[in-house]
């Protein structure tokens, strides 16, 4: 486990995002060192922010990249469980982004609920399919996204929701703590360490490890985040670099002080097996099949 830290502003965060039982996960780090949020299930009261979100009356972008075998294989399951879950009752934009739009599967959606298919070139290494879809979620507000969506949750498409995931994350910049690392001393987890790429940590920076699978935030803020990494790439492609976890040690690099973290069980591997601190999850990973995705 993380071990428990002290945070100054918690009777702050307890009255401004309505915490219901904050007290009650305290065997879990709820907050980071520079006052940040960290939302566990049962941190927070699930009506409170749906209620909040309807008044407002907020559009959710959902930008999802579905190239080559990754259309087949994964999308229709992604979209089906995120129609069951994925703020249910609210009006939603779902961005799917492939080279074969013709073959994006039909799926029935809810009032209020629309898919938008938009057509990306298929890059020949995996690696750039990964690291390209910076460069298209920054122009993608120049789009129909930015006239539409008012925040933009990013996700990685090898997922399918579990559980309710909703406005409780809600933030101007979300980031998600990485399932694999999030009970890691710091000093072990996987930054960029090559001082040469712009994407390198210094010894003693980065207190978590930020998940790409799952990013999100208002349009302005995700404009930030993309246009830091694509920098960062384009940095580190003219050097002959390739950072060791690619976008996603940008967006590391881009993470030092996010406002809001989400716990490991908003994206989850089921291959963990189940742990105590891990209550009810929302977002669950496809089995890694790196050897028959990536040859
Ligand atoms: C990527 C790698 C190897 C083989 C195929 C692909 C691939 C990815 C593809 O053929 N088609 C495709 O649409 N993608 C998209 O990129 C898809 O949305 C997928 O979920 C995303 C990231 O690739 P993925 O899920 O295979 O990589 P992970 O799960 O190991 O991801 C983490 O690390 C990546 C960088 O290495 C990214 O930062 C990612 O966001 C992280 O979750
Ligand atoms: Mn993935």
């Amino acid at each position: 486990l993380i071990p428990m830290g002290v945070c100054p502003s918690a009777t702050m965060f307890l009255l401004r995002d309505n915490f219901t039982g904050a007290l009650a996960r305290s065997e879990v780090l709820t907050c980071t060192p520079w006052g940040a949020p960290i939302i566990w299930d049962g941190t927070f009261d699930p009506d409170v922010a749906k209620q909040e979100a309807r008044q407002q009356n907020l559009t959710m972008g959902l930008t999802v990249f579905a190239v080559g075998r990754y259309l087949e294989k994964y999308l229709e399951r992604f979209l089906e469980t995120a129609e069951q879950h994925f703020t249910a009752g609210q009006s939603v934009v779902y961005y799917v982004f492939t080279e074969r739009p013709g073959s994006v599967p039909c799926v029935a959606l809810g009032p209020g609920r629309r898919l938008r298919v938009e057509r990306v070139a298929r890059e020949r290494r995996w690696q750039d399919v990964s690291m390209a879809r910076m460069r298209t979620l920054h122009a993608a507000p120049g789009g129909r996204l930015g006239r539409e969506a008012h925040f933009v949750f990013c996700m990685d498409v090898d997922q399918h929701f579990s559980g309710t995931f909703g406005p409780e994350a809600l933030a101007e910049l979300v980031a998600q703590l990485h399932s694999w690392h999030y009970h890691w001393p710091s000093w072990l987890l996987p930054f960029e360490r090559d001082a040469h790429s712009a994407a390198a940590m210094a010894w003693g920076e980065g207190d978590f490890c930020y998940h790409a699978a799952v990013f999100w935030g208002s349009v302005a803020a995700l404009r930030g985040l993309t246009a830091h990494c694509v920098g960062g790439l384009a940095w580190d492609r003219a050097r002959g670099l390739e950072a060791r976890w690619h976008d996603e040690s940008h967006l590391n690099k881009f993470f030092l002080l996010p406002a809001k973290v989400l716990s490991p069980e908003f994206c989850w591997s089921p291959d963990f097996g189940p742990r105590a601190e891990i209550r009810r999850p929302r977002l669950l990973w496809a089995p890694k099949e790196y050897r028959l995705l990536r040859d």
